[in-house]
């Protein structure tokens, strides 16, 4: 029992956690991967993907009107990013504040974009913003099959 009952507890959310091409380029993807590690949320899922136009477009399809969409495309398109699945209760919006401000230049200090980027335009990291889309990008990205369920040897030090 001391051992299953955190399967439960962590199961309750998950969140698309990805690492930008600028991030791969900049060699932070160790790095930002081991912020959402050490926190003690659950890995999911885990892939380096060449994001074709399509996903990108229909990943960012609530900005399609915005001026800056063309050029995003572009910018998530242009390499490689990392891919990941995170789940553990409230890991979408701790992610969000683990990620900080959109503006690299508003982000808290502490923050990833807040000590590792300096422009919106190459703010190396993405999350989903809400439960919902947390669900919607993780069917997105990932097939049937490359999610993994576990229960890591740690959780029952993570939760009580
Ligand atoms: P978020 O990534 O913090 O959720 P959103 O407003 O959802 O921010 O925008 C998605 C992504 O679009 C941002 O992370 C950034 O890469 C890009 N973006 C947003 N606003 C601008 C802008 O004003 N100029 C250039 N790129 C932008
Ligand atoms: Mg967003």
């Amino acid at each position: 029992a001391f051992l299953s009952k955190p399967v439960a507890s962590m199961g309750t959310e998950e969140t698309y956690i990805m690492v930008k091409p600028d991030g791969v380029h900049r060699c932070l993807v160790g790095e930002i991967i081991s912020r959402f590690e050490k926190k003690g949320f659950l890995l999911k899922g885990l892939k380096l993907f060449q994001c074709p136009k399509d996903l990108a477009q229909e990943h960012y399809k609530d900005l399609k009107e915005k001026s800056f969409y063309p050029s995003l495309i572009d910018y998530i398109t242009s390499g490689p990013v990392v891919c990941m699945a995170w789940e553990g209760a409230g890991v979408v919006a701790s992610a969000r504040k683990l990620i900080g401000a959109t503006n690299p230049l508003q982000a808290e200090p502490g923050t990833i974009r807040g000590d590792l980027a300096v422009q919106t335009g190459r703010n190396v990291v993405h999350g989903s913003d809400s439960p919902e889309n947390g669900k919607r990008e993780i069917a997105l990205w990932f097939k049937e099959g490359e999610l993994c369920q576990w229960v890591p040897a740690q959780a029952p030090w993570l939760i009580e």
